[in-house]
């Protein structure tokens, strides 16, 4: 029997408890993902930084769950590209996902399989719908820590080969101190691989 169960967030300490997943993910896990690639060897040869964590709820999967969680995702950036989690399709391309930002200065990327493009703010109060079919990006672009609450089926699955091979379509970087939203120029449109 599945039963009802809460967690606290604390926005201070930068966490979810209980849960029954913690992750992280390092510069290292996204090797080919930033445009500047010899910023990219001269941070990692610093000390491969955590860029973010994540604190999910999980289940068995089946259908009617939902999945949800914590990314706590750092600031800082490559080169002149921000930090970024690593974003994926989900496996089940048709699911949707909810994005609640709680702290933090942000946006939230995507794209379709076909190349369609979307760039939604992120901020505490906003809520992102990323629907099904979109892959999606988070990327800080504060000086804080950017924390959203997730939400998604539990049969999703992920999909990361195909941002890793493709990457998105547009990236985030600073020009003259502000974000600008730009196109990639590695981007390598290509059919989504399953
Ligand atoms: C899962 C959901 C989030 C991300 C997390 C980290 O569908 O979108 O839990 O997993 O924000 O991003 P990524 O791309 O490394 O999974
Ligand atoms: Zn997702």
């Amino acid at each position: 029997m599945r039963l009802p169960r809460s967690s606290t967030i604390d926005l201070s300490l930068l966490l979810m408890t209980p849960c029954d997943e913690r992750s992280e993910r390092k510069l290292s896990d996204l090797r080919g993902q930033f445009l500047d690639t010899e910023a990219y060897e001269r941070e990692l040869a610093r000390g491969d930084p955590l860029l973010y964590m994540v604190y999910q709820n999980l289940g068995h999967g089946g259908a009617g769950e939902l999945y949800h969680g914590l990314t706590v995702l750092q600031p800082g950036r490559v080169g002149c590209e921000y930090y970024m989690t690593k974003g994926h399709f989900h496996a089940a391309l048709d699911t949707s996902e909810v994005y609640y930002c709680l702290r933090g200065k942000g946006y939230m990327l995507m794209e379709t399989p076909q190349g369609d493009t979307a760039c939604e703010a992120m901020a505490p109060g906003l809520v992102v719908y990323v629907p099904g079919t979109w892959a999606h990006r988070m990327v800080n672009v504060g000086e804080d820590p950017l924390l959203a609450l997730f939400v998604y089926p539990g049969y999703a699955g992920h999909d990361y080969g195909t941002i890793e091979q493709r990457g998105f379509r547009r990236v985030i970087v600073e020009r003259t101190g502000q974000p600008a939203v730009v196109d990639n120029p590695r981007w390598n449109r290509q059919d989504r691989r399953h």
